[in-house]
């Protein structure tokens, strides 16, 4: 069902201060970024060897995001899982009770479909299941 780690989210409040950190820092390869409307986020991409590390900034005040940075401030946000049929693993999860905070999936970065489960249910990290598009 999860076939790897697809990226790990962290909140910042500016992609404009972070992204030089992790790419000249960290030498990281920064991929680009992309508003994700649906969400209300603009992501910024940096690639690990195979990993990946997703930047993410609020683009609105009811942004899961900026509601997040105002309750913790900048960190860890959630982790991505990738799997191979995201409807199908969506209905197994459903039929097992599993607490889904989208039933369907939505569009995410990259043309990918994206779907969370809520962080109550999977100890308290927010985590997000993608079929991706890269
Ligand atoms: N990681 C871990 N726990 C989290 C969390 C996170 N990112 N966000 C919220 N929580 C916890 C809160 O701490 C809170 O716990 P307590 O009740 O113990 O205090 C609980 O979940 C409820 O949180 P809240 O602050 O009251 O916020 P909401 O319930 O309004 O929303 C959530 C929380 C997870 C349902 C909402 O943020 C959501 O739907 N997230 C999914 C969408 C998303 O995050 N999109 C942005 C990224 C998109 C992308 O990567 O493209």
């Amino acid at each position: 069902m999860l076939t790897k780690i697809n990226h790990i989210g962290i909140a910042v409040n500016s992609l404009d201060t972070s992204i030089p950190f992790y790419r000249d820092q960290l030498g990281m390869t920064f991929e680009g970024t992309e508003v994700v409307e649906e969400q209300k986020v603009k992501v910024a991409f940096f690639l690990v060897g195979e990993s990946r590390i997703e930047l993410l900034e609020a683009t609105a005040d009811d942004s899961p995001v900026a509601k997040f940075l105002t309750k913790n401030g900048e960190g860890i946000h959630h982790m991505a899982y990738e799997v191979d049929d995201i409807i199908a693993t969506l209905q197994r999860l459903k039929a097992d009770g599993v607490r889904l905070i989208d039933e369907a999936p939505r569009k995410g970065a990259h043309n990918s479909l994206i779907a969370f489960l809520h962080p109550k249910v999977t100890g308290g990290v927010l985590t997000e299941i993608c079929q991706c598009g890269h």
